[in-house]
């Protein structure tokens, strides 16, 4: 298990999203993302049954584990635990971090999505190991998220917040520079990704994209 002070330490953080993979399923596109070197795959899935998620989870837990990836799931606590992730990431509107720690213990990553800086601070009081910061642009992946925030949150938390953090929302790879402009250091991209015509290539072209500085 990765150490949590280790964590989001690179550039690309990489999300499943079956539905927008364009017919792959989320191993075909979790082994792709290992194969291109994303060291962050975290699982997402609003979809499925409980079931159908814990045998991905465990398979996708196998995968990253051999390949030394971090992965963490998204929203299932029971899961994460069961399945021996990395870490876990929720929302405003699940259990409090707090108690979510309790659950998982001091070794497993917490992140929890933000949206102002009001709920940054409030991340950092309670032991949240790194935020999501969005959405950035308007985004149509996720249900239910607020309108975008916007470039100012993100430079408020790349300023304020000491924790890592990861700009998430309609980021795509011609918008990406003004991200990285604001100081972001992880940037989170479903669509871009997993819709890709070659997942691989549009992986290297975006790390290579941030490496030079988004140029
Ligand atoms: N969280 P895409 S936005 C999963 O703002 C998620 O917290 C968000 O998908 C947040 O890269 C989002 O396709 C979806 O826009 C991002």
């Amino acid at each position: 298990m990765k150490r949590r002070n280790d964590i989001i330490d690179t550039d690309l953080y990489c999300i499943t999203s079956e539905e927008h993979s364009r017919g792959r399923n989320n191993i075909e596109v979790v082994r792709e993302m290992i194969k291109a070197g994303v060291k962050v795959i975290q699982y997402r899935d609003k979809e499925k049954k409980l079931l159908q998620k814990y045998n991905e989870c465990l398979k996708i837990r196998e995968m990253t584990k051999e390949a030394g990836v971090t992965f963490i799931v998204n929203d299932h606590v029971d899961i994460a635990i069961l399945v021996k992730a990395d870490g876990v990431h929720i929302g405003q509107d699940d259990l409090p971090i707090e108690k979510v720690r309790e659950l998982v213990g001091e070794e497993m990553i917490i992140g929890i999505s933000t949206h102002s800086p009001k709920q940054a601070e409030e991340a950092v009081k309670r032991g949240a190991d790194y935020i999501g910061v969005g959405p950035i642009y308007k985004t149509y992946t996720k249900k239910d998220v607020c309108e975008p925030v916007g470039l100012d949150y993100l430079r408020y938390v790349v300023r304020n917040i000491p924790i890592p953090h990861v700009a998430i929302g309609g980021i795509k790879q011609h918008n990406m520079h003004e991200v990285i402009e604001c100081g972001a250091k992880c940037i989170a991209m479903v669509t871009e990704i997993v819709g890709a015509d070659d997942i691989g290539k549009k992986i290297r072209d975006i790390k290579e994209s941030m490496r030079r500085g988004a140029l």
